[in-house]
């Protein structure tokens, strides 16, 4: 026990994936028994099935054996008499806890789940037991023992449960606690709902000895003839040879891992149809050695930026974009399966857009996945959001570990083209270096997409000064303004403002936008009607012709969201309402005005005038 209880204290403070395995590239394509459906859950605010009335951790307790997670009946202990899963109720899992159960709407705080499930493990295979996402922090146990703890809510994890796994029945049991905090990633404050739970997929995915655990397969750095890439294997045998086709394209090629199972690999690409929002074109793929096969779909496509231009497969585009939450407004909740993540990008598509910021932490997997198959660019981002506790080092790796998951999940994307490292963060010494950092980081992990994040601006009189000195280290200028909401007047007053942009780099507005009620009708100068934030949207494209390096911008927002920051009890309850789609699902006049703009930028941009050399 003694032994134990050193290695959980180190476990607790070595970070966030203790135990935790790398994690396997395209899991919904393996071999997945989905642990999804209903787990039995107990709510538990004072974390009596974790702590001991000492307040120890059963984890490390010397006298206590077992917390919720043990599943022995304790009968000297009476703490752990009070409780008993089986007979707990349920809920669904992919899904938050908020949304399912009205006493845990606006709940903070620990819940355990658990599920049983019965196997018959194979002895020549093993077994990972993945979480798509969990928010926020999760303790994850199998049969009884401690797998690891998981920070962070939107990026998946997974453990090797090989050797725990039982013939029969198994159960598997997570504390769950989305409790806010200072230090973590995202802080205490935000403007979404801070949902809580197994929010995503569930599997125990059986892989062979030796597996192909991660591969990219992109067009290298501004190179539209090569495909570059590498596949790396784990396992005992890592000297294989691999096989990777693309039958579509003619491409066959063979590649032998070496004594760590990397390979690295560049192919000419002569025939290929490159990926855009209007060819949405994606190949299959397949990867196979000796002991494992993968397939893929993956498009094609390049992206970069010279001067102000933002060049698409050569060709300067502007991004027709929208922000959206990972959220659907009609449960409201999480978005829990396929339908959900269709609904909100055929409402951007509606819009006429190409372009999608997945505000502002990673969404599901597989909604990147349909932005690919759709034909939408993608801004994603990590939730380094405003007040970050810039000087803790914890914290910092905390980020780093939720952008190299983002980065690593979604490499393969032909959509995705911007990583974006935060929003709206506080200018300040610590601010940029821990920025500049992440910055670097995303650059290092994938140096063929571009790297921004939404920065803030300033006012001198009329004019809008964006000089934030962190675009040094982007590719790309992108703020947020709010001009005709939180500041600058009404729509009709903020005409007399123009943009003054220091650097010599494309412009992507990342927000602007002001709250309607929908069915709320009045005139332009009244707040919250939908005639506000059309003329809000109408005068918005005005001042923004001021800024000749503009290539984009992801009004806020697509759909109204819900957000306990937002109490007005008329306009409000709960809802930010800069939605262009109200949480019923109906269309604000300001939807209509923004398709209308997005429809004439888009004949502009069909023949663009060719970028000089
Ligand atoms: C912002 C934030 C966004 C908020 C929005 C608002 O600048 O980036 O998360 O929801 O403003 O509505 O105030």
């Amino acid at each position: 026990m003694y032994k134990t209880s050193i290695f959980y204290t180190l476990l607790l403070f070595s970070g966030f994936r203790s135990y935790a395995q790398e994690p396997v590239q395209n899991i919904a394509s393996r071999t997945n028994l989905s642990l999804n459906g209903k787990w039995n859950y107990m709510i538990d605010p004072y974390e009596s099935g974790y702590y001991d009335y000492r307040r120890v951790p059963f984890d490390q307790s010397k006298t206590q054996e077992g917390g919720f997670y043990d599943n022995k009946q304790q009968t000297d202990k009476s703490e752990l008499l009070e409780y008993d899963f089986d007979h707990s109720p349920t809920l669904n899992v992919p899904g938050d806890w908020n949304s399912q159960v009205e006493k845990l709407s606006l709940y903070e705080g620990s819940v355990w789940y658990k599920k049983s499930f019965t196997i018959t493990p194979k002895k020549d295979k093993q077994y990972l037991l993945y979480f798509a996402a969990v928010s926020y922090e999760a303790h994850v146990y199998l049969n009884g023992k401690k797998l690891g703890i998981h920070q962070g809510g939107f990026t998946p994890f997974q453990f090797d449960v090989t050797a725990l796994l039982k013939e029969g029945e198994n159960f598997v049991v997570l504390k769950v606690d989305n409790t806010r905090k200072k230090e973590a990633i995202p802080t205490i404050a935000t403007d979404w709902w801070n949902y809580g739970g197994i929010t995503r997929d569930v599997y125990l995915t059986e892989l062979p000895k030796t597996f192909i655990r991660d591969y990219k397969v992109q067009l290298a750095k501004g190179n539209a003839a090569q495909i570059e890439g590498y596949v790396q294997l784990k396992g005992d045998n890592k000297k294989q040879k691999v096989m990777l086709k693309i039958p579509e394209a003619g491409i066959v090629l063979a590649v032998n891992t070496d004594t760590a199972g990397f390979a690295a690999f560049t192919i000419p690409a002569k025939k290929i149809s490159y990926w855009s929002p209007e060819n949405p074109k994606l190949y299959t793929v397949q990867i196979s050695s000796a002991t494992d096969a993968v397939t893929d779909k993956i498009g094609f496509r390049t992206i970069e930026t010279r001067g102000k231009d933002i060049l698409l497969n050569g060709k300067s585009v502007f991004l027709r974009g929208i922000s959206m939450h990972d959220e659907n407004p009609l449960i409201p909740g999480r978005p829990r399966g396929t339908g959900d993540l269709k609904m909100l990008l055929s409402w951007a598509k509606e819009l006429n857009c190409n372009f999608v910021r997945l505000a502002h932490y990673p969404h599901n997997e597989e909604m990147v996945r349909l932005a690919d198959e759709m034909g939408l660019l993608v801004w994603a981002e990590i939730p380094v959001y405003w007040t970050i506790d810039w000087e803790n080092a914890d914290t910092y790796r905390n980020a780093e570990h939720q952008l190299t998951d983002l980065i690593s999940r979604d490499k393969n994307r032909a959509g995705v083209i911007i990583w974006s490292v935060g929003n709206e963060t506080p200018l300040s010494d610590p601010r940029l270096k821990f920025m500049s950092n992440l910055a670097s980081k995303a650059r290092k992990l994938d140096d063929t997409r571009l790297i921004s994040a939404a920065l803030e601006l300033h006012r001198e009189g009329n004019n809008v000064i964006v000089d934030d000195v962190l675009s040094e280290k982007l590719d790309l200028v992108s703020f947020n303004e709010y001009a005709g909401w939180y500041w600058g007047g009404t729509p009709k007053e903020i005409t007399k403002y123009s943009f003054k942009v220091k650097y010599q780099k494309p412009v992507i507005i990342t927000e602007f936008g002001g709250d309607a009620l929908a069915g709320f009708h009045a005139d332009e100068d009244t707040r919250w009607s939908e005639e506000y934030q059309e003329a809000l949207y109408k005068n918005q494209f005005k001042i923004q012709e001021s800024i000749d390096g503009l290539r984009g911008m992801t009004p806020w927002i697509l759909v109204d969201f819900k957000s306990p920051r937002r109490t007005h009890p008329i306009y409000q309850n709960f809802w930010n309402r800069k939605g262009l789609i109200s949480d019923t699902g109906k269309k604000k006049k300001a939807f209509f005005t923004l398709k209308t703009r997005y429809d004439q930028l888009e004949k502009q941009y069909a023949h663009p005038v060719q970028p000089k050399k």
